[in-house]
């Protein structure tokens, strides 16, 4: 039997043995750095257990995520297929804690989202708006300056700017959006417009998509949302946004950024009409881009809010969905560093228990946030930087405040300071 207080993250030694993989003890690997009452609480009640499954087809991957291997197309699949959601989770919790040990990742950021005039039209979104049609909005750059400086305070690290495709703006209001608010911001982090937006942009100022990217990585821009993913593969593109580029375009467009040193993150939406087979494509997709350029930081997956949207008949995301989505990312993307659980898109409470099935980041304080509310998110538009950490350490997890590139931001009363 299994010794009561092991951890997965003791891999010291394992033995596949009947069945089940089990592991032996190497010490209490916390105890030296627990200094906090609440969370050696926590510790002290979760008690782990070795791998266990019924379900025969897990034991191959087990023993391939155990030794550090890589899983395979078909390994995905079944990860997606099998009902074992605890085996998954050990497993994807495995991956998590030799990765990051306890450490659980968030940061003080905003969003803005400047305009939610789009040309797409996308079923799969609630947010954006013909222009001159009721509800839509554009801000002049003072508005979008004073945005930023509602609230502000020298806490925050990062601006989040995502907005639609604007037929009208010129490629100029970006820029100097961007060099506005990094004027009079200079210390914040701005990851700004997803993949789609700057192929748009490159599309009406005329110019490459590197020579656009360069433009607005001179202007101030610092790494690139995750978002416009969605699905890569052209069957589930045609019906949730047939108008964007396409998942080539998505791909070729991220390379170029990690290739002139822009970070960038991934995102995948989910929990629409895509099945396990788009969902293991798109992965897959990522992993082999991020072995290239390794300009990714952090694959986000997104559940589908379908309220307000045309694909408002099809059901919510189950809890039991949302958690597989992100054990199976910690497992597949062996090459991507973090994997988060956005609270906002999750719920706070299941963004929480994620914590437990391999996600090591839960985003941010965000304070407004337009694109899930539109589409009937209920969550609080944000949260503030004690609840996050609450959240955190009631996962038994240690709360680490970082930067957009995942540096330790440590704050005294009076100062806030980003290790290099
Ligand atoms: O690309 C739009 C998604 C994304 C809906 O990089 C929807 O740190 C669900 O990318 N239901 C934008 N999802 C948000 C995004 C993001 C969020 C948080 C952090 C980061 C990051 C990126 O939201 C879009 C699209 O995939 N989306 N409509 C909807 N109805």
């Amino acid at each position: 039997m299994l010794p009561m207080r092991l951890r997965a993250s003791d891999h010291q030694a394992h033995a596949i043995d009947r069945g089940s993989i089990s592991s032996t003890p190497g010490g209490d690997p916390l105890a030296h750095r627990c200094d906090s009452s609440h969370f050696l609480r926590y510790h002290q009640t979760w008690m782990s257990h070795a791998f266990q499954t019924d379900d025969a087809r897990l034991h191959p991957i087990a023993e391939k995520v155990l030794a550090g291997k890589r899983l395979s197309h078909d390994d995905a699949l079944t990860l997606y297929r099998t009902g074992d959601i605890l085996a998954v989770g050990w497993l994807a919790n495995h991956v998590r804690e030799r990765m990051h040990s306890d450490k659980t990742y968030f940061n003080v950021n905003r969003h803005i989202n400047p305009t939610n005039v789009c040309v797409a039209a996308c079923r799969l979104c609630a947010f954006g708006r013909k222009k001159d049609t009721p509800g839509a909005y554009t801000m002049a750059l003072e508005e979008a300056f004073q945005t930023a400086a509602s609230g502000y305070t020298e806490a925050v690290t990062e601006f989040h700017i995502v907005g639609g495709l604007h037929p009208d703006l010129p490629f100029e209001y970006f820029l100097d959006l961007i060099s506005g608010l990094k004027q009079r911001f200079p210390q914040v982090h701005l990851k700004a417009f997803t993949m789609v937006e700057v192929a748009y942009l490159a599309k009406r100022a005329k110019l490459s998509t590197r020579e656009t990217l360069a433009q607005l990585k001179t202007a101030g821009v610092d790494s690139l949302p995750g978002g416009g993913a969605e699905i890569f593969g052209d069957r589930v593109r045609h019906i949730i946004c047939d108008h964007k580029i396409d998942g080539d375009q998505w791909l070729e467009t991220a390379k170029l950024a990690h290739q002139i040193g822009l970070k960038s993150n991934a995102t995948m939406l989910y929990g629409h009409v895509e099945n396990d087979e788009d969902r293991v494509d798109h992965l897959l997709k990522l992993r082999a881009l991020q072995d290239e350029t390794g300009g990714f930081q952090t694959f986000i997956p997104l559940a589908f809010h379908p309220d307000n949207t045309p694909l408002q008949h099809l059901p919510k995301t189950t809890g039991m969905l949302d958690i597989k989505q992100i054990a199976v990312s910690r497992l597949v993307l062996d090459n991507f560093p973090h994997i988060k659980a956005y609270w906002q898109m999750m719920t706070p409470k299941i963004a929480q228990i994620s914590l437990r099935f391999g996600a090591d980041d839960i985003d941010g304080t965000v304070v407004e946030e337009k694109i899930y509310h539109d589409a009937g998110a209920t969550t609080p538009q944000g949260m503030r930087r004690q609840e996050l950490m609450r959240l955190i350490k009631e996962a038994g997890r240690e709360p680490i405040e970082r930067d957009t590139l995942y540096r330790p931001v440590t704050r005294t009363e009076t100062s806030v300071t980003v290790a290099v």
